[in-house]
């Protein structure tokens, strides 16, 4: 049982998915309940987002970075001390599967993420035809792409609800919390003068 009065463990958890796939409107989903209706997001939002494991305080600080083309050069700069990464789909958009899956493999790749646990979530489940969440796992090849990392599926809808508080209490569970609470830093600070700099030149 985690003391009563500690610090909640600090946890970074990156959303990432192409423009339109439904990341800010999870944000704000997930942290407000509330369907607000979004713009495509030139930066980042933030948000923290308590919640619990083993009755174990976790604050997860969201980071929701656009996903519009010339955006995704700046994803990198968000890896460093990232816990997991949640990737948004939108399962009904069949065209842009193979650009959404090429993204992510290249996420994949990168050393600050080696063995960082990955949370595909199945966006849009509301849209008619949109994929299940069975299909997209085969369709990027999940089994072979995530060979060395933890890894799970959710099929959600941000605009409905569904599927949204599970998916969060599925990357609680695959954090791995340390006994020392509290310890890991809080770089928000830093990662935002980060991107201002990069911004600018
Ligand atoms: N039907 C449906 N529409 C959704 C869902 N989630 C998001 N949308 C819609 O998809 C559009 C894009 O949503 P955003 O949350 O702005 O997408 P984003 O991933 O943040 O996009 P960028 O900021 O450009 O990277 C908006 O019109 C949302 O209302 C969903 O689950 N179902
Ligand atoms: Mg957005």
């Amino acid at each position: 049982m985690g003391l009563r009065g500690s610090k909640p463990q600090e946890r970074r958890i990156l959303l990432l998915g192409l423009d339109n796939a439904g990341k800010s409107t999870l944000l704000y989903k997930v942290k407000h309940n509330a369907s607000v209706s979004t713009v495509p997001t030139i930066g980042f939002n933030v948000e923290m987002l308590e919640t619990k494991k083993n009755n174990q305080s976790i604050a997860l600080t969201l980071w929701d970075v656009g996903g519009q083309r010339k955006m995704r050069d700046y994803w990198k700069s968000f890896f460093e001390d990232t816990t997991a990464v949640v990737f948004v789909v939108d399962s009904s958009d069949k065209k842009r599967l193979n650009e959404a899956r090429r993204e992510l493999e290249n996420t994949l790749r990168s050393d600050q993420l080696k063995g960082r646990p990955l949370i595909l979530l199945a966006n849009k489940q509301d849209v008619s035809g949109a994929l299940t969440a069975t299909e997209l796992k085969d369709k990027f090849n999940l089994r072979k792409i995530c060979s060395d990392r933890d890894w799970f599926v959710q099929p959600c809808s941000a605009s409905t609800g569904v599927g949204v508080t599970e998916a969060f209490k599925q990357v609680a569970q695959m954090i791995k919390l340390s006994p020392d609470s509290g310890a890991m830093k809080d770089n928000i600070k830093g990662t935002v003068k980060y991107f201002r700099a990069s911004s600018r030149r």
